[in-house]
């Protein structure tokens, strides 16, 4: 009897899945529980997530005494020996025990995008998009959600440098009441592979060669040229990756992009295509290559810090948002597939629709626990986000769970505080490595009559996930669709779209990147491939590799995209986290130098002296000197006047690396950045840079009395960076 009845409700929750019932109920998915988990509780002033996260965090600093694992209290700080400069006891089960767990620290590395960097905040949606999207995070105005997200590198170890050319992760997770909505994206918005299946090629092109386990983090060597040369899919996304969107100055002042087109989906079941994008609200910035290459050295960890001190500051960086909305009928009106992750939809095409803002606000307490044991998954939707057929994204959904079970060693792994859901996990799976929960009774599976069918399947009608019910059919095939076949125009696109300086920056990542591989063959073969995207390029950069200049085989269109410059996005209004470096010395004049650092803190900038040595120095309190920092560690520099101080800085001394000051002027010179300077700071200007002809005028340097200048100085800072003062190539 009670089997009968189980058997009838699954027929029920089937009947509910299809679309038709529900527009014929036309009921739109309540709350189960009814309750909103998302406001901030005003008894402990935390977020449902933050509060989760509290029960699993234990502060050491609270407790008296260390204990074992098994809680009695130990001197965990000596082994037991026979007689003290005797053997130590096997019996030692405090020895045993901390060695035991200490041998068993480590975890694999994730497979790709090993190193990296999180922070937990909110999105907020604008808006209720029950327009669009059934989706519960987006339905209100003022809607919340806690959020955690996820920067990395790809291709580098997880101890590589910050500051290596590559794409990024741009990974958020979203806690929303309906259960983890990870979007998984890159800051990059094409892809290098149109299918699945040759993610395992790139990625053993694109990391360390396996003989030699060199070089770590980057495709600066010959595989990699040689498997782009030979497949050409590859060519738009190398393009950005060469560009100056592969090395970003910081994680705050990114783009990221969902790559795959997706779907969102209205609980009446109407479809509509999107792109996701994050437009960050710092604007958007990079290094040069030869800022990059420095910091690499002197701050591993530039981009990590970066992000720590700006939260911990209070600087919360922010992205709202958007979507390309395509309406299904539209499917087919572009002259690339919405299917193919090699192409991105150009922004003058369809504009970016803004649907609420993230704000990250918080640091981990454990980069472990936090940043390291979180496994997104694209996998990870909610009702009212649906897939589609991109080849890439489908085997993205097989490859996630897959790796992590690989990299947890256990399948319980969404039972860590990290992955937990806010809402309660429910179904009949049990049992595996490290199960924390206690499942009651004799029941784990469905149906069942003695629990009354609990859990019960669920249908749209209370919260169930909805396939959007796409109609598919086909013969099983291996291969490519024709409308896959272009593999050039967007590289040509994105190639007319960027400025002068950012071509010349192209053009130079390319020289040093294939002029790495040892084998001409492979510098020939990817020159000749550059050539069908366009000449000048080929030309410009076989010239630097050392390869015969190509003929011109192809017209270069030129079609642009306003959205794709670096250099033409929209700055912010103001100065805040902008890093600047005052440079002093003993008679440096103080109130002159203070004046400025008095300013750029009151604008929310960071200003540091740099000094001859930490401590006092006549008056300033140094905490950063010639030694320990360098002018690419900052965006901007300004030299105060005091006679003294400038002489000091001209000298030789051993406190200091022979010139470091004036390499300091001389690199924020030729890397474009903002320098200011004044009274006898100005004549230190003007020695450093003394010579270097071949770079083009002042824009951005600004000198003058250290009381006329900060209005200039602010927004030079605002710009950034001047391109102008950049060399470019002579004709090739
Ligand atoms: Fe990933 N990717 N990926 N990827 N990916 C992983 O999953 C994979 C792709 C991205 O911060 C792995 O847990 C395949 C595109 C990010 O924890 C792994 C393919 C995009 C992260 C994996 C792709 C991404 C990963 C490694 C081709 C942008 C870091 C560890 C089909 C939309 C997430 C892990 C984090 C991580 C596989 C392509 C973004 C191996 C097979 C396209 C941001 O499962």
């Amino acid at each position: 009897m009670k089997l009968t009845t189980g058997i009838v409700s699954i027929v029920l929750a089937i009947q509910k899945l299809g679309y038709n019932t529900v527009l014929a109920d036309g009921q739109q998915y309540q709350q189960a529980d009814g309750q909103c988990a998302f406001q901030i509780n005003k008894g402990t002033g935390q977020d449902a997530k933050t509060e989760q996260m509290g029960e699993f965090t234990i502060n050491p600093a609270t407790s008296e005494f260390e204990t074992t694992n098994f809680g009695q209290r130990v001197n965990n700080s000596e082994s037991l020996k026979a007689g003290l400069r005797g053997p130590t006891l096997m019996e030692d089960f405090m020895l045993r025990e901390k060695i035991m767990h200490f041998d068993h620290e480590r975890i694999p590395e994730r497979v790709v995008h090993a190193r990296g960097v999180g922070a937990y905040g909110y999105f907020e949606s604008f808006a209720d998009w029950s327009n669009l999207t059934a989706a519960g995070f987006l339905s209100e105005a003022g809607k919340k959600t806690p959020t955690f997200t996820r920067f990395s590198t790809v291709l580098g170890n997880k101890g590589s440098a910050d500051t290596v050319r590559d794409d990024r992760g741009f990974a958020t997770r979203f806690y929303t009441e309906e259960g983890l909505f990870d979007l998984v994206g890159n800051i990059i918005p094409p892809f290098f592979v149109q299918d699945a299946i040759k993610f395992p090629d790139l990625i053993h092109a694109a990391k360390m060669e396996p003989n030699t386990d060199t070089p770590q983090a980057g495709t600066a060597h010959e595989t990699s040229y040689d498997f782009f040369a030979e497949f050409p899919e590859t060519l738009h996304t190398v393009m950005w990756v060469l560009s100056p969107r592969g090395i970003p100055p910081n994680f705050r002042q990114v783009e990221g992009f969902g790559i795959h087109t997706f779907r969102l989906v209205t609980a009446e079941g109407k479809p509509v295509f999107v792109k996701f994008h994050w437009k960050p609200m710092q604007g958007l910035s990079n290094l040069l290559w030869d800022e990059a290459q420095k910091i690499a050295g002197k701050n591993s960890d530039f981009h990590r810090t970066d992000l720590y001190t700006a939260i911990n500051k209070g600087d919360y960086p922010e992205w709202e948002l958007g979507v390309q909305i395509i309406p299904e009928k539209d499917e087919f009106k572009f002259d690339f597939d919405l299917l193919d992750p090699t192409k991105l939809v150009p922004e003058d095409l369809v504009p970016v629709t803004k649907l609420g803002r993230l704000v990250l606000n918080r640091n981990v307490e454990n980069f472990f626990s936090e940043t390291e044991q979180i496994t997104m998954h694209p996998g990870h939707i909610v009702n009212g986000i649906g897939i589609t057929d991109d080849p890439l994204l489908q085997g993205r959904l097989f490859s996630y769970l897959d790796t992590q079970l690989n990299r947890m060693s256990s399948a319980n792994f969404m039972q860590l505080p990290i992955n937990r859901p806010l809402n309660q996990v429910t179904n009949n799976q049990r049992d595996g490595f490290m199960q924390s929960n206690t499942y009651k009774g004799n029941v784990a599976y469905f149906p069942n009559g003695l629990n009354n069918n609990k859990p019960d399947v669920a249908s749209h009608a209370n919260g169930g996930y909805i396939e959007y019910p796409e109609r598919v059919d086909g013969r099983k095939e291996r291969g490519r669709a024709p409308s896959f076949w272009d593999f050039y125009s967007q590289a040509q696109l994105y190639w007319n779209s960027l400025t002068p300086a950012e071509q010349q920056q192209t053009v130079d990542g390319f020289r040093f990147e294939v002029g790495k591989s040892k084998s001409v063959d492979v510098r020939k073969r990817f020159v000749d491939r550059l050539n069908q995207i366009d000449n000048n390029l080929a030309r410009r950069v076989a010239y630097g590799v050392g390869v015969p200049l190509p003929e011109k085989v192809v017209e270069n269109p030129g079609q642009t995209d306003s959205h794709l410059s670096i250099q033409k996005y929209p700055k912010p209004d103001n100065i805040r986290t902008r890093k600047v470096a005052i440079l002093t010395a003993p008679g440096t004049n103080q109130e002159e130098a203070k004046a400025m650092y008095d300013y750029l803190v009151s604008e929310g900038a960071y200003p540091a002296y740099i000094g001859v040595h930490q401590g006092e120095q006549d008056g300033l309190h140094i905490d950063h000197t010639y030694v320990t920092d360098s002018s690419v560690l900052y965006d901007a520099i300004y030299v105060p006047g005091g006679a003294e101080g400038i002489k000091f800085l001209t000298e030789t001394t051993a406190l200091f690396p022979m010139d470091e000051p004036k390499v300091f002027v001389m690199d924020a010179y030729r890397h474009g950045k903002p320098i200011a300077a004044s009274s006898e700071g100005t004549h230190f200007f003007e020695i450093a840079v003394e010579g270097m002809t071949h770079y083009n005028g002042t824009e951005g340097v600004i000198l003058g009395p250290e009381q006329n200048i900060k209005q200039d100085f602010k927004e030079a800072l605002i710009t950034q960076r001047f391109w102008s003062r950049l060399p470019l190539d002579k004709d090739i």
